[in-house]
């Protein structure tokens, strides 16, 4: 038997346990299981697509507490942007609004300063930051969201699953 394989299904199996319902490599929190891509980044689109493979969505933080914990769930795992499941919707000539990918507007938002500022009108996406190659200091930003293109800049996604019915 291949030894690696076999510790590779027990600490899975391990981890299982521990995370309650959630599938294998992903984490348990208040009613809702998350995945954080480490491997891949992708475009938003193709970030979407590999969520719904595994069962999910691209993870909506509803609030505060859920947006923290994307946010230590990335710090933990130095993934410093991830893109969430927020994207701006054509409503007509030349306007847009933000949807969740379950088609309602967002009732908990946790923009950076600034933002959303749709830099050069072609900000359609969301990222929930942890800490920006773009910001002076590198710092940490605590898990506030930025608008940014959907395509060009690859990013790392989390993803969710058991949605509950009263959230967004
Ligand atoms: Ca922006």
């Amino acid at each position: 038997m291949n030894t690696l394989l076999f510790l590779a299904i027990f600490a899975c199996f391990g981890y299982q346990a521990q995370a309650y319902i959630c599938p294998c490599n992903w984490n348990y929190f208040d009613g809702r299981c998350y995945y954080i891509s480490r491997g891949s980044a992708n475009n938003w689109l193709a970030a979407r697509a590999d969520c719904r493979a595994r069962g999910g969505d691209l993870a909506v933080p509803t609030s505060k507490i859920n947006n923290q914990h994307i946010y230590q769930a990335m710090k933990s795992s130095n993934v410093g942007t991830v893109y969430i499941g927020f994207y701006r919707v054509a409503e007509g000539l030349g306007t847009k609004k933000f949807y969740t990918v379950r088609g309602v507007e967002a009732s908990y938002t946790n923009w950076l300063a600034g933002e959303p500022n749709n830099s050069g009108g072609v900000e359609d996406c969301v990222e929930l930051v942890y800490k920006s190659p773009f910001l002076k200091n590198g710092g940490d930003v605590g898990g506030r969201w930025n608008d940014l293109p959907c395509n060009g800049y690859p990013r790392h996604y989390v993803c969710q699953t058991s949605f509950q019915r009263y959230e967004n």
